[in-house]
């Protein structure tokens, strides 16, 4: 059979018509569909890209980015901040960036098990996506699912990251407001500084407060913002027994409250990320399809003593 035929449809219906009809069930709210929008979003970049021009979104989704080390409680936290923001009647959606891929489980089980609680909320939406495999395309994906979430109508998306190295960044980079998780004892500066962690929080979470040591921790992230131009809220609290969560919550809010009223810069920053990162991981994906050939050709010529490394790379980027 040629394989030319599978291109296209296999019902006779033009995909450009489907697009449509998903996009119209999208922007209705419809579950189904934008699940399979975020798998489009995942798995088919150029069709996703068809499918934002369609849907044209608002800009009206909140975006939290939840970052900060493995094990500190980013996911238990999560779980309660969909609790606050359901409790003021918010429509919340959640993606969890997760290290492992759906078929190895591991992490990603524990996520879904401590959200869980959610599952029937009609008002809730969340997804998982394995961050295992992608090679810069993660922020672009997560980019278009907040868009569809947009487009579905939701108030705030929260977006938790795995919390380690520059990737981490770059899909923090697409929220307007950015928690930073941490928790006592782990060696307080190393966390935060050391992780590149510093300049991205707008507030810092010591949580775990239950345990000793979260009051030494607050005391050394404060001298850390001292005479910084910056000053993020650093706040202390419990995601499991709950203290401190409306602290959060206020946190939150405040800057909430400013991007409902229209703040500018504050809606930029967060459309600023998307385009960086969109463009950024389709330069990428061009870059590696262009330059295997080309770079073995240079790698002769460097071997042959005819080259440098940076005069070849210099070359290649061209
Ligand atoms: N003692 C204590 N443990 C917590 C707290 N919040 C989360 N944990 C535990 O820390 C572990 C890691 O939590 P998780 O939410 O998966 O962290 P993540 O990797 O940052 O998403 C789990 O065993 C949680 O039950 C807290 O406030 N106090
Ligand atoms: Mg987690």
């Amino acid at each position: 059979m040629p394989l030319t035929h599978k291109k296209g449809s296999t019902d006779g219906t033009p995909r450009a018509l489907r697009l449509t009809q998903l996009a119209a069930r999208l922007r209705n709210g419809d579950r189904v569909a934008l699940a399979k929008g975020i798998s489009l979003a995942e798995n088919d970049p150029a069709r996703a890209s068809k499918l934002m021009g369609l849907l044209r979104p608002t800009g009206r989704t909140f975006v939290v980015g939840v970052t900060g080390p493995p094990g500190t409680g980013k996911s238990t936290l999560v779980d309660k901040l969909i609790d606050s923001f359901r409790g003021r009647g918010l429509k919340v959606g959640v993606i969890a960036v997760d290290p492992t891929s759906p078929i190895t489980g591991g992490a990603l089980l524990g996520d879904r098990i401590r959200m869980t609680g959610h599952s029937s909320d009609k008002g809730v939406y969340i997804r998982s996506m394995a961050s295992r495999g992608w090679t810069g395309g993660l922020s672009r994906a997560t980019s278009q699912v907040i868009q569809l979430m947009d487009a579905a109508g939701f108030d705030l998306v929260l977006l938790e990251t795995v919390g380690i190295g520059q990737s981490d960044i770059e899909v923090v980079g697409v929220s307007h407001a950015v928690l930073v998780v941490l928790m006592p004892g782990l060696g307080d500066d190393i966390q935060v500084s050391k992780a590149g962690l510093m300049e991205v929080g707008d507030v810092y979470v010591v949580n775990k407060s239950d345990l000793a040591g979260a009051d030494t921790m607050i005391v050394s992230l404060l001298g850390l913002f001292r005479g910084s131009s910056r000053t993020p809220s650093v706040l202390k609290v419990s995601a499991i027994s709950g203290d401190g969560i409306d602290k959060l919550e206020g946190a939150i809010e405040s800057i909430r409250s400013r991007f409902t009223k229209g703040n500018q810069e504050l809606r930029l920053k967060s459309i600023r990320g998307m385009i960086v990162e969109t463009a950024r991981a389709s330069a990428m994906r061009k870059f590696a399809q262009a330059s295997d050939v080309r770079a073995d050709r240079l790698a002769r010529q460097v071997l042959a003593g005819k080259m440098t490394v940076e005069a070849a790379a210099a070359r290649l980027e061209k």
